[in-house]
């Protein structure tokens, strides 16, 4: 018998009218995902879905790559070229001719008064690769500034330092399909679900075909401590002490794998003779895990017939960031956990085209993993570009959180920002606008007319974005995938490869080296540099119509692979591309340098991210679904401090720190400790207001997630008013 009303009507979802579908990838996180436009009879985008062939997503998306279309005609993008004369006059449109001469002039200018390095570029992890091919040609080919560098350097720096110190190359060398091999995974500061909602959805899937246990190292119990079998609700900044803690644990109890490291690996005796120190009974008192636990995480990992690690900002973004990344590395090679399926180090990557920035923008070194150190590469590279190689400096200059202090002191007296908002981002903004003021020329290369860093600049570019474009990310598995070009340039935007390559115009050497008009032709370029067996960063075998029809190739694809699979895995031959072929472990030694809670500042301050946002909201802030989720700033607190304090949910505080202060709302959740605050990072003038930032050795990155601040009360009609007034949209 049929239960139910008879003749029920299936639900129809109204159709699209969808004429065609272009194929792109996501341009937000570097999950990578694979997006189909689809376009209507009028050739007008009426909706997206994520390519249900493509290996990374298989027709998932998460809130951002849904709604992405939508940001081509959001509020404030940039129309026309603007110009002005002096800090706060009003804009000027201007022609495209005449805002790339003046440019042109002034950097020469600058330079020739102050010296080369004096006019300073900060580029991004979100332009196209082959967009950062030419924009190291044009700076490290023409412009000849030694002061070039990306916000990568608030991101990736340490995972690139870490890589290269442990491995001797930057590349990470695992995949998304480890998870289907591996026996135990350990995450290391890292929010899956909510800032790779698809690499998640990867793990999870596989999860369910298999459990294995999941290990979450996070001071706060976000949502992927939520779905762990043992959360680590570590102190902060304190993860190389529990690393050299379990290590002790292994070592001590023979657990290690002996043939592996004596085979692949240099400096054990070393590793060994440090981590007598971290005995747990001693460690658990600096990292916060129990010793008993300790010893229960050391056995499951090293006893795993294979584990993984991933991490992302909560090791990145430490003053032990670079040392973090080499202790995640030390206990991987020592439990022979790298290049062999679900055994491995992967770094979880942040910006969409991160990796493409690290292996072809020229921001550290020369393009394809080249060293400005290393004569042969800078000779290779000049040789190719038809320029002499003295040209080139030999050493690496100043990484971005350098460069502004050195705008503060003269050294840097001009500056192109292109793709990055550091009025946002960067730790301690108060100093950063003081910076801003003091450029005697700023040129800002945006999307986004409004963007905050555009209101300290004397020429504003407007660029193209996403689809208007045409072009390659990399993922964080090191797959490369196409963004075709789907619709045309907003109003007068122009597409980031015909900025430079028309700036390129304006100098002598950009006379000589050939800068391609085709993305396509720059790619062409890219391989031919990327060939060689020794070179793990190969794309030889790649071409725009073999990305597509594999919707993404991982590298090395050598020319001649057969087939539309690249390699997924690297070293998974035990050979490094260090001078001996062997891993270095490096021993990691911990010494306590943040800046700790205290009687005045009694609270840590941790910041990140929520899903439904992008970084500093220039694109998720204008679209609406996104931005309902979260349109004020707020932080998380623990209700029990918030009782102490006489603080209730809902209202508003106002946060002080040694820097600065901010104005949020409270809201009260168990996910964070009684002594921590945390804000998500993506407001402007809030958690970056307060941020200390102190920087990590060897990578130069900021800990943005280690400070103090104190809470205070605040007149709420007041605070109600300040932050109506900030919600523009
Ligand atoms: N929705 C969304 N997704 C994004 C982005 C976005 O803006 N929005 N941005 C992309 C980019 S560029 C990046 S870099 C990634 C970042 O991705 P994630 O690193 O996953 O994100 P975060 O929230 O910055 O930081 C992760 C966690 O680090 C923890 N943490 C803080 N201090 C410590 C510590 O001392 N030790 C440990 N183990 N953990 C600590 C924080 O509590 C936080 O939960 O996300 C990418 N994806
Ligand atoms: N407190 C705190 N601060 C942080 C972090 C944190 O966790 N906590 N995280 C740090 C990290 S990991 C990162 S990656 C940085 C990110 O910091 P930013 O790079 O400063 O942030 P975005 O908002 O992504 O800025 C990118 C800009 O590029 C523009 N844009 C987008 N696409 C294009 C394009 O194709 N061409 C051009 N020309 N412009 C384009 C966007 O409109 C936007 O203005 O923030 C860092 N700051
Ligand atoms: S997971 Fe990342 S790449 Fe995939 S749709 Fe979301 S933001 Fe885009
Ligand atoms: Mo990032």
């Amino acid at each position: 018998m049929l239960f139910g009303r008879k003749n029920r009507k299936s639900i129809v979802i109204p159709s699209k009218k969808v004429k065609e579908w272009k194929y792109t990838t996501c341009n937000y996180c570097s999950t990578g995902c694979a997006i189909e436009i689809g376009l209507n009879e009028e050739n007008r985008i009426v909706t997206t879905r994520g390519h249900a062939g493509a290996d990374v997503n298989r027709g998932k998306l998460c809130i951002k790559g849904l709604l992405e279309h939508e940001l081509f005609e959001s509020p404030g993008r940039g129309t026309e070229p603007l110009i002005r004369n002096k800090h706060y006059e009003k804009f000027e449109k201007t022609s495209w001719d005449n805002a790339l001469d003046v440019t042109a002039q002034k950097i020469k200018d600058i330079q020739a008064k102050y010296g080369k390095d004096s006019f300073a570029v900060v580029s991004t992890g979100q332009l196209l690769t082959e967009e950062f091919y030419t924009l190291g040609k044009l700076v490290r080919g023409c412009i000849g500034t030694n002061n070039y560098d990306g916000n990568t350097t608030l991101c990736m720096a340490s995972a690139v330092s870490g890589y290269k110190r442990s491995f001797g190359s930057d590349g990470p060398p695992g995949c998304y399909e480890d998870f289907e091999h591996t026996h135990c995974l350990m995450a290391f500061g890292s929010n899956l679900p909510e800032q790779h909602p698809i690499i998640y959805w990867r793990l999870k899937e596989a999860l369910e075909k298999r459990k294995f246990p999941l290990i979450v190292v996070d001071p706060r119990v976000t949502m992927l401590a939520q779905f762990a079998d043992i959360h680590l609700p570590v102190t902060p900044g304190t993860d190389c002490v529990l690393i050299n803690s379990m290590m002790h644990v292994i070592i001590n109890e023979g657990l290690q794998d002996q043939a592996y490291i004596d085979a692949h690996t240099q400096g054990f005796e070393e590793i060994k003779a440090l981590v007598q120190d971290y005995d747990p009974k001693v460690a658990q008192h600096t990292c916060g895990i129990d010793e008993d636990t300790i010893r229960n995480v050391a056995r499951i990992y090293a006893k795993a017939p294979a584990a993984m690690s991933i991490w992302t900002m909560g090791i990145n973004q430490s003053t032990h960031g670079s040392d973090g990344v080499a202790n995640i590395n030390n206990l991987n090679l020592i439990t022979g956990n790298i290049g062999k399926p679900g055994g491995t180090s992967l770094s979880i990557t942040g910006q969409c085209n991160a990796m493409g920035t690290r292996e072809w923008s020229s921001c550290s070194g020369l393009p394809g993993y080249r060293y400005l150190e290393n004569d042969a590469d800078r000779e290779e590279i000049a040789n190719y570009w038809g320029i002499d190689k003295d040209f080139f400096p030999t050493k690496r200059g100043l990484s971005q959180t350098d460069i502004f202090p050195a705008i503060e002191t003269g050294e840097i007296r001009g500056l192109w920002l292109v793709a990055t908002n550091p009025m946002t981002s960067m730790p301690n903004t108060g100093r950063i606008r003081k910076a801003m003021e003091k450029l005697d020329f700023l040129v800002v290369q945006d999307v986004y007319e409004d963007v905050e860093t555009n209101q300290y600049s004397h020429v504003y570019f407007p660029a193209s974005v996403w689809a208007e474009k045409e072009g390659c990310h990399t993922n964080t598995e090191r797959r490369v995938n196409l963004t075709s070009n789907v619709l045309p340039p907003f109003a007068n935007s122009k597409p980031d490869l015909w900025i430079f390559n028309q700036m390129a115009k304006r100098f002598d050497n950009g006379k000589v080296i050939n800068f391609p008009d085709k993305a396509e032709e720059a790619f062409e370029e890219m391989k031919q540099l990327s060939k060689g067996k020794a070179r793990t960063l190969d794309i030889s075998g790649m071409s725009y119509a073999k990305i597509i029809a594999a919707r993404g190739i991982q590298w090395p694809y050598r020319e001649g692979t057969e087939g539309l699979k690249g390699e997924s895995r690297l070293y998974t031959d035990g050979h490094f591309q260090t001078k001996s072929g062997k891993a270095n472990l490096i021993p990691v030694k911990f010494y306590n340098n943040n800046e700790q809670p205290c009687n005045d500042y009694p609270f840590w301050l941790n910041s990140g991210r929520v899903v439904e946002h992008f970084h500093t909201r220039t694109r998720t802030g204008k679209i609406g679904n996104c931005n309902k989720f979260s349109p004020t700033p707020y932080m998380e607190m623990n209700p029990d401090a918030a009782i102490e304090l006489g603080i209730g949910h809902q209202t508003y505080v106002r946060l002080a720190s040694r820097r600065g202060d901010a104005v949020v709302l409270v809201q009260l959740t168990h996910r964070v400790p009684r002594n921590m605050v945390f804000i998500p990072f993506h407001f402007h003038d809030c958690v970056n207001r307060l941020s200390l930032g102190l920087l990590d050795p060897y990578s130069r990155q900021p800990a943005f997630k280690q400070c103090s601040v104190r809470i205070e009360p605040v007149d709420q009609t007041e605070a109600a008013r300040l932050n109506v007034e900030r919600r523009t949209y």
